[in-house]
């Protein structure tokens, strides 16, 4: 609805969590660094060539049995961010792992089979509601371990059948988030690259009818579907606002006119990559308040959110260096705000 797109466009500040099995890792296995591969954090699982850990899948796939945050207190994340100005929160449902932080009917790979056992989407959604803080849900399509997901176009009758119970998993995954928390803004989807699903024209054109009619007022990130479709409600952009390849050179991206009228976050990592949780940040060039502040305000002044991503560890802790941006963020958020 309009008053839902209207309290989008006044957010200005966001905050973005991604937190998974991944964090337990935070980018290393036994010593060693998988720093420098393609596998950063919370993409780790993909770690392959001579420095991954023999079994390596094996490995990330068990470490549910581990997941215990002896550290986590969505209250006192709820009650940071409140600090820091975010008016609203992007929080991973689901990563590419496949791995739901949620106790889902739909797939056993999921937080009840953890010895945390409860379910950590709601305790995000119950504080930072209290706090008056609007939560969306990030909300990845692929997913790595599932056998029923292509990574292509379906072409054999065998592959559009296992296809076909694929999507009917996601939706009824979609609608079990929507009805188990109403209080949810949005989804801010991900991993919705591939012909598989870019194709399901049909599909994802009856889905999101359906979930808008569930939920009026419902707001869908642009990577639902990167087409003009799914750009309809905001475009959702990563890491746009610096070459992250390089390192952050305070530098503004080039043509940005394809934002004016629209309406857009930008979601944003302190380090050059990498969302989860990274134990080592030595050597590398990570943006300072100052950076970030730049970020808001050139954003700000394009009518678009920034979100600034945090990335706790596997206790359920934000890493140093992002409490630190966090609290210098909200002093100067206190002033300008
Ligand atoms: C990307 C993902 O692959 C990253 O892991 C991260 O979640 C980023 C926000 O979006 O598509």
């Amino acid at each position: 609805t309009d008053e839902a797109m209207v309290a989008f466009r006044n957010y200005g500040l966001g905050q973005f969590i991604h937190w998974g099995l991944y964090a337990i890792p935070g980018n290393e296995w036994e010593g060693v660094s998988a720093r420098g591969g393609a596998a950063a954090s919370e993409w780790i699982r993909s770690w392959r060539g001579p420095s991954a850990p023999k079994d390596w899948v094996n490995i990330y796939d068990n470490l549910y049995k581990q997941f215990n945050p002896k550290d986590f207190d969505a209250k006192r994340w709820a009650k940071q961010a409140k600090e820091m100005g975010a008016k609203y929160v992007i929080f991973t449902t689901k990563h590419h792992d496949g791995f739901a932080m949620w106790p889902t009917k739909y797939s056993p790979y999921n937080i009840s089979k953890t010895p945390y056992k409860k379910d950590i989407v709601k305790e995000v959604i119950d504080a930072y509601t209290a706090v008056g803080i609007d939560v969306y849900l990030y909300f990845s399509v692929l997913e790595w371990n599932n056998p029923d997901y292509m990574g292509k176009e379906p072409k054999t009758e065998e592959e559009k059948k296992k296809f076909d119970k694929f999507l009917k998993y996601t939706r009824n995954q979609l609608l079990e988030l929507m009805t188990n928390y109403p209080q949810m803004k949005g989804f801010w989807f991900d991993g919705t690259w591939d012909q598989s699903w870019i194709k399901s024209y049909d599909f994802t054109y009856n889905l999101e009818k359906e979930l808008r009619e569930k939920h009026p007022g419902l707001i869908i990130g642009s990577r639902f579907r990167n087409d003009e479709f799914g750009k309809r409600h905001f475009d959702s952009n990563g890491q746009m606002l610096g070459d992250y390849e390089q390192g952050w050179e305070r530098k503004l991206p080039g043509d940005i006119t394809w934002l004016e009228g629209r309406d857009w976050d930008c979601v944003m990592t302190i380090p050059p990559n990498g969302w989860g949780y990274m134990k080592d940040w030595s050597g590398i060039y990570t943006k300072t308040t100052d950076d970030i502040i730049d970020m808001l305000t050139y954003s700000a002044s394009l009518s678009g959110n920034f979100v600034l991503n945090f990335g706790p560890d596997g206790q359920g802790k934000m890493h140093p260096e992002e409490d630190k941006v966090a609290k210098e963020l909200g002093e100067w958020m206190k002033i300008n705000g």
